[in-house]
C-alpha cells in the first residue's frame, strides 16, 4: 500500500503526476459557471481541477479531486476501493490468539489503532495567518453558487468539528453551509446526524471549528457515518496509517488538523435558526428551505496562499458518488459482523445512496430475506433507506442487469413484496410527512418448500468441463470478442445452499 498523501498540497502533487489534475487560469466564475464546467468533467470521467483565476478572490478553488474510482482509490493508497474493506475486516475478524506468531500479528494491529489517535501538535501551517474581529471575511474565499434555484454561495466540502458537551468526544462532519454575510453561515446539520446532536445537548452555545483543504483520507472521514462516540479523526488515521496532527484553535476550545489550508472558527447559540435553502441537492431535487442554526465567525486562519476545496452535489451521477462508494465498500466488514450471512451490498449511485440498498445473502432458512431486510432497516445510517432487495449469493449485486433479471424472474410481487413503515432521510421529498413514511422490501431469492412454493427450477449453467474445453481451445475458433470474456462471470457460486431450505 502507498502512504496515502499528508495534505493537501501533497494530494494536488500527485494527482498532477498521475496526470489526474488540469489547472485552469482562464478566468472563471464560482458563481454557476464553475459548476457547469465541472459537470462536464465529472459526466465524462474527467481530471481533478484547480481553478487558479476565480473571479473575486485571490485563493485557487479544488473540484473533482474525487470524481472517479482511481482518484478515490489513489486518495487512500490503495488499488480497488475494496483493499481499504480487508485491512478494516482483518482488524474486526481478531480473535483471541492461539500461538506466538499470532499474538505478534495482534499486537501489532492493536498498535495500529492506539496510532490512528489524533496527536496534539504545538503549531502548523493553519496558522501562518489568522484573521479576527474586523479582518473575519468570507469574501476572502472563492465560495460557489451551485445551482440557479441557490439563493447564495455554499460551502460544500467542510470537515465541522464540535464536541459532545456531555462527553467530551469529538466528532466530525460534513454539512453544507449557505453563506448569510461575510462573517456568518448557516449549518445545515440534519435532524439524523451526530453533529446536530452535540449542539442539542449543547447549553447555550456550541463552539465550532470547520476545516477546509485536508489531505483526501481526512476530508473524506468527515462523510464516514461513524457511530457517534467515534471520532471520525481516528478512522483518518487509521485508514492514512498515520495520526491526524491537530493545533488548538485560536479562538475556540477545539482542536483543528494542524496542515489544513483554511479553518473557520466561531459558535452557534442555541435558539438562533435562520431560514436555509433552497439549495439543489443530491437527490437531484431542490431542498425547500428549512429552519437550520446560525454560525457566527470568530477567526478565519489559513495556510499562506491557501487553496480552497469544493464539490457540487446535484442530480446523480456527480462527485460526491465516490465518497458515497468508499463507504459503501470500507463498511462492508462492519455490517458483515453484524449481519454475518450479508455477503456483499450495492448502493446504486443514482438511488442517491438512501433509496435503495441490493444486499446478496447466504440464505439457510425460511424468512431469512426479510430478517436481512429488517436488520438493513436497523443499521446505522442505513435504517433511513427507502427500498432493500434481496438476493442470493451468486447474484453479483454490482450488476444491475443481472440484478434486474433475478428480481424480475424470482419475485412474486404478492408473496415477496414487503411493505412497512420507518425512519426516511432528511432529503426526502417522497413521504406525505417528513423524516416518516413508506419501505419497500423485495426478496428475489430463490424459495423452497419451506416456504410453501413448488419445485424451483434450475438456473442454467454450462458444465465447468465444457467451459474450461472452450477456454483452452478458444484460439483456435477465431473469434475476436469486441469484449473480452472467460466465461467466469456466471454462477460463480452454483446454488446448492437451496437444498438447506428445501426439505431433505
Ligand atoms: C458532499 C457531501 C455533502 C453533505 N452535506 C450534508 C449536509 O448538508 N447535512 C448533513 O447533515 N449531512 C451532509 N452530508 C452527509 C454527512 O456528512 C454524513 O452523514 C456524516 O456521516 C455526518 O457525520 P455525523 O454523523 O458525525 O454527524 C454530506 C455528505 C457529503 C459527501
Ligand atoms: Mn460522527
Amino acid at each position: 500500500m502507498a502512504t496515502p498523501p499528508a495534505d493537501l498540497r501533497d494530494w494536488i502533487a500527485l494527482l498532477e503526476r498521475e496526470g489526474e489534475l488540469v489547472r485552469v487560469d482562464t478566468e472563471v466564475d464560482p458563481d454557476l459557471e464553475i459548476t457547469e464546467i465541472n459537470d462536464r468533467v465529472v459526466k465524462s470521467g474527467g481530471p481533478a481541477l484547480l481553478f487558479e483565476n476565480v473571479k473575486g478572490s485571490r485563493h485557487p478553488l479544488l473540484i473533482n479531486q474525487f470524481g472517479t474510482e482511481r482518484r478515490m482509490s489513489m486518495a487512500f493508497g490503495v488499488e480497488r476501493l475494496d483493499d481499504i474493506a480487508a485491512r478494516l475486516g482483518d482488524l474486526l475478524e481478531m480473535q483471541p490468539p492461539q500461538s506466538l506468531v499470532e499474538k505478534v500479528r495482534g499486537l501489532k494491529k492493536l498498535k495500529s489503532i492506539a496510532d490512528s489517535r489524533p496527536r496534539s501538535v504545538r503549531s502548523g501551517p493553519v496558522h501562518d495567518v489568522v484573521l479576527s474581529g474586523d479582518d473575519v471575511d468570507l469574501d476572502l474565499l472563492p465560495i460557489q453558487r451551485c445551482w440557479p434555484g441557490d439563493p447564495a454561495p455554499f460551502i460544500t466540502l467542510p470537515a465541522v468539528i464540535t464536541k459532545d458537551p456531555r462527553t467530551g468526544v469529538r466528532n466530525v462532519g460534513m454539512y453544507r453551509m449557505q453563506k448569510v454575510d461575510p462573517k456568518t453561515t448557516y449549518m445545515h446539520w440534519q435532524i439524523h446526524k451526530d453533529g446536530r446532536a452535540d449542539y442539542l445537548a449543547a447549553d447555550g452555545k456550541i463552539e465550532v471549528a470547520v476545516a477546509l483543504g485536508l489531505d483526501p483520507v481526512t476530508a473524506y472521514s468527515a462523510s464516514a457515518p461513524l457511530p457517534k462516540h467515534i471520532d471520525e479523526f481516528m478512522l483518518a488515521g487509521f485508514l492514512r496509517g498515520e495520526a491526524v496532527e491537530l493545533v488548538q484553535a485560536k479562538t475556540v476550545d477545539l482542536e483543528v488538523p494542524a496542515n489544513a489550508e483554511i479553518v473557520l472558527e466561531g459558535t452557534i447559540e442555541k435558539d438562533e435558526v435562520g431560514l436555509e435553502g433552497p439549495f439543489g441537492d443530491h437527490t437531484g431535487y431542490y431542498t425547500a428551505p428549512e429552519p437550520f442554526p446560525v454560525f457566527r465567525l470568530s477567526a478565519i486562519t489559513m495556510r499562506r496562499d491557501a487553496i480552497y476545496p469544493s464539490i457540487v452535489v446535484g442530480r446523480p451521477p456527480q462527485e460526491d458518488a465516490w465518497l458515497g462508494k468508499a463507504t459503501e465498500r470500507i463498511f462492508l466488514p462492519a455490517i458483515r459482523m453484524t449481519v454475518p450471512e450479508i455477503v456483499d451490498y450495492d448502493l446504486p449511485v443514482s438511488g442517491a445512496f438512501h433509496n435503495c440498498v441490493i444486499v446478496s445473502i447466504r440464505k439457510s432458512f425460511p424468512g431469512h430475506a426479510q430478517k436481512v431486510m429488517h436488520a438493513i432497516w436497523g443499521l446505522g445510517m442505513l435504517s433511513l433507506s427507502k427500498s432493500v432487495v434481496v438476493v442470493d449469493e451468486w447474484v453479483d449485486v454490482h450488476d444491475y442487469g443481472e440484478v434486474f433479471f433475478t428480481v424480475g424472474a424470482n419475485v412474486d410481487p404478492k408473496r415477496d413484496v414487503l411493505l412497512t413503515e420507518g425512519p426516511l432521510d432528511h432529503l426526502d421529498h417522497a413521504p406525505t410527512q417528513q423524516f416518516y413514511g413508506g419501505k419497500i422490501g423485495i426478496d428475489a431469492t430463490h424459495k423452497g418448500e419451506l416456504e410453501g412454493t413448488r419445485e424451483w427450477p434450475e438456473l442454467i449453467e454450462m458444465t465447468p468441463e465444457v467451459r474450461a474445453l472452450v477456454d483452452r481451445r478458444w484460439s483456435e475458433y477465431g473469434i475476436a470478442l469486441p469484449i473480452e470474456t472467460n466465461g467466469t462471470s456466471r454462477g460463480r457460486i452454483l446454488p446448492g445452499k437451496l437444498r438447506s431450505i428445501r426439505r431433505g
